[in-house]
């Protein structure tokens, strides 16, 4: 049995980019179910501040942002890999569809018809709640308009349907690698809104490719409460080895704050234990989840000393 531990919910793009994977490599996993919006007591308990959907834990170790994660899972299930040797831009691909085609979709898949049907059978009540949450969650981003991630999306779906026109059956060629799970999340949510996959109709080659990779499934989850998983972080007595690498600017022991630099820019604090140029690891301490590290990628994200 694998010990890893997802915490997400039905409706997140992010968390299907992970659940997808672990259809893909065919993989156990624990599933435990967290809110859509705050208050998240005990996901903050885990993190220390970091909110986003979703995280993974083992043990004390709990890890931020699905490009990590995603390579943790790797780690976890060599075979079959995410990142294929013949594949080096597929990690570059991966990011520009989580951040630029994901803040596509979603303006997209938001506008009445497909709000509708994401939201459908859903109180008001509900509704307004989850828009006031991702309020502040996104201020200061410039969202597209409809008509701006209209026309975007159609643009990027040409593309990806020309790249995918030579009858290859994944992204990047014979493999699958993460990009495919990175814009396969992304479609999987237009799919959520109901009448405006229609958009999809036009791109035979794409509309072929997202029918094999949601096939994948998603392996084979176990279901786990949130108050067991956090008394599993605080049983814990050991953390995954991690060390602080010289040259990067940091050095262990010293009190840092730890921000996604997109949105969603919650800081969490604590004893730098971890860097190298992949990823940022902290030590904090929770009464509830005991002493836990807490894991992220290094890009897209800033470290500052807390004095600074
Ligand atoms: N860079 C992050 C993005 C995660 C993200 O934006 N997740 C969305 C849900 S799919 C989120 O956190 N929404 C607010 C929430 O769940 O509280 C990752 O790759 O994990």
């Amino acid at each position: 049995m694998n010990d890893l531990i997802l915490h997400h919910y039905d409706g997140s793009p992010f968390s299907e980019k992970l659940r997808l994977i672990f259809g893909f490599k065919n993989m156990a996993w624990r599933s435990v179910k967290v809110p859509v919006i705050l208050p998240k007591p005990d996901v903050l308990a885990l993190t220390g501040g970091y909110r986003k959907t979703p995280i993974a834990q083992r043990g004390a170790d709990v890890y931020c942002d699905t490009a990590l994660i995603a390579r943790l899972i790797d780690q976890e299930q060599a075979t079959p890999t995410l990142y294929p040797a013949g594949a080096p831009l597929a990690p570059l691909i991966a990011q520009w569809a989580d951040s630029t085609l994901f803040w596509t979709v979603i303006p997209y898949t938001m506008q009445p018809a497909g709000a509708a049907h994401v939201f459908r059978g859903l109180p008001p009540e509900a509704i307004k709640a989850f828009a006031s949450d991702r309020a502040p969650f996104t201020a200061g981003m410039k969202r597209q308009t409809v008509a701006d991630a209209t026309a975007r999306l159609g643009h990027d779906l040409a593309a990806l349907d020309a790249q995918l026109a030579d009858g290859r059956p994944w992204l990047m060629g014979d493999a699958a690698s993460i990009a495919d799970f990175s814009v396969a999340h992304c479609a999987w949510y237009v799919r959520r809104g109901g009448p405006v996959a229609a958009i999809f109709g036009q791109h035979r080659y794409f509309s072929a490719w997202l029918a094999r990779v949601l096939a994948l499934g998603h392996g084979r989850p176990q279901a786990m409460r949130d108050d067991q998983a956090l008394a599993e972080s605080a049983a814990a007595t050991q953390h995954a080895h991690c060390d602080v690498s010289a040259g990067l600017g940091f050095a262990a022991g010293q009190a840092v704050i730890v921000t996604p630099t997109d949105y969603g820019q919650d800081p969490v604090e604590g004893t730098l234990v971890g860097l190298s140029t992949d990823e940022v690891v902290l030590r904090r301490s929770d009464p509830r989840a005991g002493t836990v590290h807490v894991h992220f990628p290094r890009a897209g994200y800033q470290i500052k000393g807390e004095s600074t």
